[in-house]
């Protein structure tokens, strides 16, 4: 059974945006049991979290003599070992796999940066003039993406590792107000909190912050 390692006391209140989440999301996409390791922020840099990720972070993925960091490497490890992520056809395949890079190195990167900003750049003189460039930056991506998405359910004929991986990102920027101008971008994240995989991946982090076991599916 593999083992992940995530946050103790996440910031963000069990929400579902600590990386952790789409590791979970595709355990419970493919069905497969895991194990979590809960690390406080002081336990995450010693040397014995640094062996398995150098950059003392969260989440890892341990099974058997493997080790691994990074999500989006973790989630097409199990993509890769599991039926279900990703399509059979080669060149499905391979397009599935460029929407997770696509999710990962091409939108989330402004959202990431727009996401610093508002944390530790508020009482700054540039904060009111640099927020709406950040602004604009997000916007591009989420434009062009609602574009190639139009009406479908997702991004390349059925759900993927593509698609799980998009859904993660695109929700950072819930409460951004960005995301209301892309009514389809709203109703693709909602497909993907539908799902039940997503439910109990997302109850299962929100039970270590409360406390309280999972109540989701
Ligand atoms: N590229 C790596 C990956 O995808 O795995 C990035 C890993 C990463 O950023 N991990 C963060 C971490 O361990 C937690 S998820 N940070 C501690 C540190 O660097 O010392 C990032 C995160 C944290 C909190 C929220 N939040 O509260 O909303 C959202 C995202």
């Amino acid at each position: 059974m593999p083992t992940i390692s995530a946050f103790e006391r996440s910031p963000d209140r069990g929400r579902g945006l600590a990386r952790d989440m789409s590791v979970r999301w595709a355990l419970e996409e493919v069905g497969q049991p895991y194990d979590v390791r809960l690390l406080s922020f002081a336990e995450m840099k010693e040397p014995a979290h640094r062996r398995l990720h150098p950059f003392g972070q969260i989440p890892t993925y341990e099974d058997g003599d493997l080790m691994l960091f990074e999500s989006g490497a973790i989630v097409f490890h199990i993509a890769e070992r599991h039926p279900g992520l990703l399509p059979d056809d080669a060149n499905a395949r391979a397009r599935a796999i460029a929407w997770m890079f696509a999710a990962l190195s091409t939108v989330e990167p402004p959202i990431v940066e727009r996401g610093a900003a508002t944390l530790t750049e508020r009482d700054k003189t540039w904060y009111a003039t640099r927020l709406p460039i950040l602004d604009d930056r997000v916007r591009a991506r989420l434009a062009d993406l609602s574009i190639r998405l139009g009406d479908a359910d997702w991004l390349d004929g059925r759900f993927s590792a593509g698609d799980l991986l998009m859904v993660t990102v695109l929700r950072r920027l819930n409460g951004s107000g960005l995301l209301e101008d892309y009514p389809n971008l709203c109703a693709y994240i909602a497909r993907g909190e539908a799902r039940p995989a997503y439910k109990r991946a997302f109850a299962d982090q929100l039970a270590v912050f409360t406390g309280k076991p999972p109540t989701g599916e």
